[in-house]
C-alpha cells in the first residue's frame, strides 16, 4: 500500500486533559492523494483553529488530505511528541508553527531530512533555511502599533508593561521588541519591563495584580497573545482598574471581544491567521510540484476597537471551531 493510501486522519487534542480522539478514514484506495500535515502550536486555541480552517479549505481545492494535531499545551516537549508522531505517519509536507526557536529546531531539522517538505507558519526557528517558507504576521511592527494605541490612549504618558507568554517564542517575543522599541522612543513614557505568564490566563491575572500592587499608577499594558490578554483583563478588572488602565492584546479570540466588548480591553490587534494557513497550503503545494516558493511571506494584522468591532472589524474575529 503506498503511503499516500494508507489514511486519512484528523486527529485533535482536547483542551488540557489531553484526551485524543480519532476520526479516520480510508484514503483513496490507490490514488495519488497527498497527505499535509498541521501541527499547531497549542490545540483549542482559536488561532489556530481558525488557521486550520482556511488550512483544509486550501487543501480541499487542491485534492489534498489534511491531518491537523496539537499539543494539550503550549510546550514544545509536548509539541516534539506531537512532532515526531506526525513524522512517523509520512506525511508529503509539515505545515507547523514552532513553540520555541531554539527547542524545535533538531525535531524540524528531522522531519526535513525524513524528506518531508516544511513550512513554518505563525513562529519560526533559530535557523528557518529548514522551511521552504515562514508565514507570518508582521509581529515587531503589531507590538509597535500596540504602543501607538496605548499612547492614543494616554497622550500624557505614563507606565506601560508587557505581558509576554515565555523567552524563546519568536511570534510574541517579537511583539514586545516592538513594543520596547517604540516606548524607548517616547520619554513620556516609563517601561516597567515584560512579565512572563507561560500562556496561562491565570498566570497573566496574577501576575497582572501583583504588578498593580507594587505600581498603582501603571496606564498601559500590552499583552502579546490571545491568552496572555485574556488572563490580563481578569486581572485588571480583579483590581478594578479598567478605568485607569488601557490595555491592548494581540489577537482576536471571541472571549477576548468580550471584554472588549464590556470595557476591560481597549484595543485588540487581530491577525489573519486564515491567510497565514492559506498561503502555507500554497507553499507547500508549490514546493512539492516543484514550483518556486517564496521564502518569506508577511499577513496584515488589523487594530479592533469597541468603535469597529460590529462593522468593518467584525470579519477579524476568529474563529472557535471550522
Ligand atoms: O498569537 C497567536 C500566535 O501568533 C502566537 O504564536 C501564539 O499565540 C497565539 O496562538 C494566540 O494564542
Amino acid at each position: 500500500m503506498s503511503k499516500k493510501s494508507r489514511r486519512v486522519a484528523t486527529i485533535f487534542a482536547i483542551g488540557g486533559a489531553g484526551a485524543l480522539v480519532l476520526s479516520a478514514c480510508s484514503g483513496a484506495g490507490g490514488s495519488d492523494t497527498k497527505e499535509i500535515a498541521f501541527v499547531q502550536g497549542v490545540a483549542g486555541d482559536e488561532f489556530y483553529i481558525s488557521m486550520q480552517c482556511a488550512i483544509e479549505q486550501e487543501a480541499a481545492a487542491e485534492g489534498v488530505a489534511v491531518n491537523t494535531q496539537g499539543p494539550t499545551q503550549f510546550d514544545p516537549s509536548l509539541q516534539k511528541t506531537v512532532l515526531d508522531s506526525v513524522v512517523a505517519s509520512r506525511p508529503d509536507a509539515i505545515l507547523i508553527a514552532p513553540t520555541d526557536a531554539t527547542a524545535m529546531q533538531a525535531p524540524i531539522d528531522a522531519a526535513a531530512r525524513q524528506g518531508i517538505e516544511v513550512v513554518l507558519v505563525d513562529a519560526t526557528l533559530d535557523d528557518p533555511s529548514v522551511a521552504v517558507s515562514h508565514v507570518a504576521s508582521d509581529n515587531v511592527g503589531g507590538g509597535a502599533e500596540a504602543f501607538h494605541a496605548i499612547k492614543q490612549m494616554n497622550p500624557e504618558g505614563g507606565k506601560v508593561l508587557a505581558m509576554d507568554l515565555y523567552p524563546g517564542v519568536s511570534t510574541t517575543n517579537a511583539r514586545t521588541e516592538g513594543f520596547e522599541q517604540a516606548v524607548a522612543q517616547d520619554p513620556d513614557f516609563e517601561y516597567l519591563g515584560v512579565q512572563y505568564s507561560h500562556n496561562d490566563p491565570a498566570e497573566a491575572a496574577r501576575l497582572m495584580t501583583a504588578a498593580l500592587s507594587r505600581d498603582p499608577d501603571i496606564v498601559g499594558v500590552f499583552a502579546t497573545n490571545l491568552f496572555a490578554s485574556e488572563g490580563t483583563a481578569t486581572g485588571i478588572r480583579q483590581a478594578n482598574a479598567q478605568d485607569q488602565v488601557k490595555l491592548v492584546g494581540f489577537d482576536a479570540g471571541p472571549a477576548q471581544v468580550n471584554q472588549l466588548r464590556d470595557g476591560t480591553v481597549q484595543a485588540l490587534i487581530a491577525q489573519e491567521p486564515a491567510t497565514i494557513g492559506k498561503d502555507g497550503v500554497q507553499q507547500a503545494m508549490n514546493a512539492l510540484d516543484g514550483n518556486p516558493v517564496t521564502s518569506d511571506i508577511q499577513t496584515g494584522f488589523r487594530v479592533i476597537t469597541a468603535d469597529n468591532l460590529d462593522t468593518d472589524g467584525a470579519e477579524w474575529v476568529y474563529r472557535s471551531a471550522c
